[in-house]
């Protein structure tokens, strides 16, 4: 087979310089020679989708180069669809990169890239690869037109250039406070990819099925609405509060940002009434949905498109919820529920030209790579949020019983090191956003930025294991903000909704005292930096000429919260947040047979892991999904313990 070191090697080439043609002469060959119908034993569909799409292209159908590609245009993602189709019938990886060469020069650049970072995601070929982080590949969809005008003045001038960005917005905006999250770019990486481990267009027959796929984008656009609140409450301003079709959009926003190809991100002002768009929906149609989905809600099930009932009174309804709101091909009735989440993000796109007067491109809301920069995508996500809450209260409280785990205590909680956050300067390469030029030598050209990152601490939990053999414990930790933006307390029925997931593992318990230490950097929910594209290309090339293999597991998932997130900011001088450890039992929340510590990969709590089942049995936040009437259902429980801690904000941190 192909070495993980040449497969690394094919792809960095094959993505880098995306809008110029192919640098590479090995696959300058390819791309030329290469006939991507002459043998088609290649695929394990006897060549069907690559005829597909070969006599889309042959007939001059294909969105040609340099215009911009959205996934919420049918058309383009059924092009960047009949690609993936192809790579993922590909036998082998050489019938994978030769196509891709093949198809990088003759698609548009965004229907290619797309096609590509999913099948690479998608096909067991692509295993052990990891994707180049996309703002170096995209970067118009990461920073803004200021630094983009300043890099193509280095090039011009030949002058290498290290340019500063800020966020988007000026202080009169109290929305900017919080800017430094919508805009993180480790975040922004994040969210779309999410979005390409889990399609809302992926069908079961591209080769498996993905499981609990409507649980998880409730789960994990939950867990960035609550992030965001506990942002905004560590910087004094309220929580969000949620859209409402028939109310003004309150935040505009001015995104400062521009396509490579397709002119600038438009803009809304603030407290614009909601439109109809033209060719994509009505506001009534909005509502509609939304009515027949809290319907069923109040009704504990919904109907599929047989007509037939199904029960969501049950943890598995969030999972039906989670298919029909966003909605996927999953969905059991898009006819009747339509597709609130995708067709609100282009509603909310277009608000700034609902009738196409001005011919504007698609708006930051139309990309997972640039929704959360506009306010309005959290206050988006609070209604469905809200929505999926309404069913998560109308299911019944846990028992004793239910949340019990016999004979397990746990006696403290502690922090070793302290929770401080801290702001530092991370820079780029942005040398992509430029046209090359063969009368221009090339120059460094990066941007730097602020980003919120943290000190390493550690979890120290004392649980005592009462039975006379060893048990498996499943632990959960939760962070929890404890007051409001007024000081005043939450509720436990109200604070559990702002509870942030910060780790969930396996820990084998023998009889009597254990003193389990968790790294704070060992979190489920979060992964590393992604290793810059200058740094896969070196590490490949070296593995090549020694021989040595190539191991990147580590940065193989970009879906998780970048590390250095973990924490919400906080505040100078302390904000108090509820710590909050619940150990479960290991055995029965398991899904596979593991009796002992097991990692499942790094980021399975938010992102679950690639082509398995999701290994906790339990529903997603459990056992803060459900209505908490009274404290005491938690506090009274052996096996879950609280404390208070602080979470502190360095104002001036010396970079070490
Ligand atoms: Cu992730 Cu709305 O689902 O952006």
């Amino acid at each position: 087979g192909v070495s993980q070191a040449k497969k690394q090697q094919d792809v960095n080439h094959l993505v880098d310089r995306i809008y110029e043609r192919i640098r590479y002469p090995d696959l300058q060959d390819i791309a030329n020679a290469f006939n991507p119908e002459a043998d088609t034993s290649m695929y394990s569909d006897d060549g069907q989708a690559v005829h597909h799409l070969m006599n889309d292209m042959n007939d001059h159908m294909l969105l040609e180069r340099h215009h911009l590609f959205s996934l919420f245009n049918s058309r383009h993602r059924r092009e960047a669809l009949m690609l993936f189709d192809v790579f993922m019938h590909c036998k082998t990886w050489t019938c994978f990169v030769n196509n891709a060469a093949y198809f990088r020069e003759h698609m548009n650049e965004g229907e290619f890239l797309y096609a590509f970072y999913t099948a690479v995601v998608h096909s067991d070929l692509g295993t052990g690869v990891v994707l180049p982080p996309l703002y170096e590949i995209t970067p118009h969809m990461f920073t803004n037109s200021e630094i983009i005008h300043k890099a193509y003045t280095a090039k011009m001038t030949q002058t290498p250039g290290r340019f500063q960005m800020k966020f988007t917005g000026t202080k009169k905006n109290k929305e900017q406070r919080v800017a430094y999250f919508g805009e993180d770019i480790g975040m922004n990486i994040h969210h779309v990819t999410w979005h390409m481990d889990f399609p809302f267009w992926w069908e079961d027959s591209y080769g498996y099925h993905l499981d609990r796929k409507g649980e998880l984008f409730f789960w994990v656009h939950h867990q960035l609405t609550a992030r965001f609140d506990a942002e905004r409450l560590s910087n004094w301003l309220d929580v969000v509060d949620e859209l409402h079709w028939e109310r003004i959009i309150r935040e505009g926003f001015a995104p400062h940002t521009s396509y490579k190809y397709g002119g600038e991100f438009p803009a809304r002002p603030d407290n614009v009434h909601f439109e109809d768009v033209d060719g994509v929906a009505r506001v009534r149609d909005m509502i509609i949905s939304e009515s027949r989905i809290r319907d069923a809600i109040a009704h504990g099930y919904v109907t599929d498109k047989d007509g037939n009932n199904i029960d969501i009174l049950n943890d598995h309804g969030i999972d039906v919820l989670g298919d029909i709101i966003e909605s996927s091909m999953y969905s059991p009735n898009a006819q009747y529920y339509g597709a609130l989440h995708n067709t609100a993000h282009i509603m909310l796109g277009r608000q700034g030209d609902p009738h196409g007067k001005f011919n504007m491109p698609p708006g930051v809301m139309e990309h997972f790579e640039t929704a959360t920069r506009d306010p309005s995508f959290f206050r988006l996500h609070k209604y469905m949020d809200n929505i999926f809450k309404e069913h998560k209260n109308s299911l019944p409280i846990y028992t004793r019983e239910d949340l019990e785990f016999t004979g397990v205590a746990v006696d403290d909680i502690a922090i070793e090191g302290e929770l401080k956050t801290y702001f530092e300067q991370f820079e780029f390469s942005i040398a992509n956003a430029v046209d090359k030029s063969d009368a221009v030598e090339e120059v460094a050209i990066s941007t730097l930025i602020p980003r919120l990152n943290h000190h390493e601490f550690t979890y120290k939990i004392d649980v005592n294991n009462n039975n006379d053999e060893d048990v498996l414990a499943t632990m959960r930790i939760y962070l929890c903000p404890k007051n409001d933006a007024n000081g005043i307390e939450f509720t436990w029925d109200e604070g559990r909704w702002y509870c942030i997931e910060m780790d969930k593992f396996w820990k084998k318990l023998a009889p009597g005292k254990t003193n389990v230490m968790r790294k704070s950097s060992d979190s489920s929910v979060t992964t590393p930096d992604s290793p810059s594209l200058h740094t896969l290309m070196e590490k490949a090339d070296e593995a090549l000429i020694s021989g040595d293999e190539l191991d990147l597991h580590q940065f193989e998932r970009s879906c998780g919260l970048p590390h250095r997130m973990l924490l919400p900011k906080g505040q100078t001088n302390g904000m108090e947040f509820l710590l909050l450890v619940a150990v479960t039992n290991g055995e029965e929340d398991k899904v596979i047979e593991h009796s002992e510590d097991n990692e499942h990969g790094g980021t399975h709590s938010q992102c679950g892991i690639r082509g398995e089942k999701y290994p906790d049995k339990k529903p997603m936040g459990y056992p803060l999904d459900r209505h908490i009437p009274d404290k005491r259902l938690i506090l009274d429980i052996p096996n879950i313990k609280t404390t208070t801690v602080k979470v502190f904000h360095e104002l001036h941190h010396e970079d070490h």
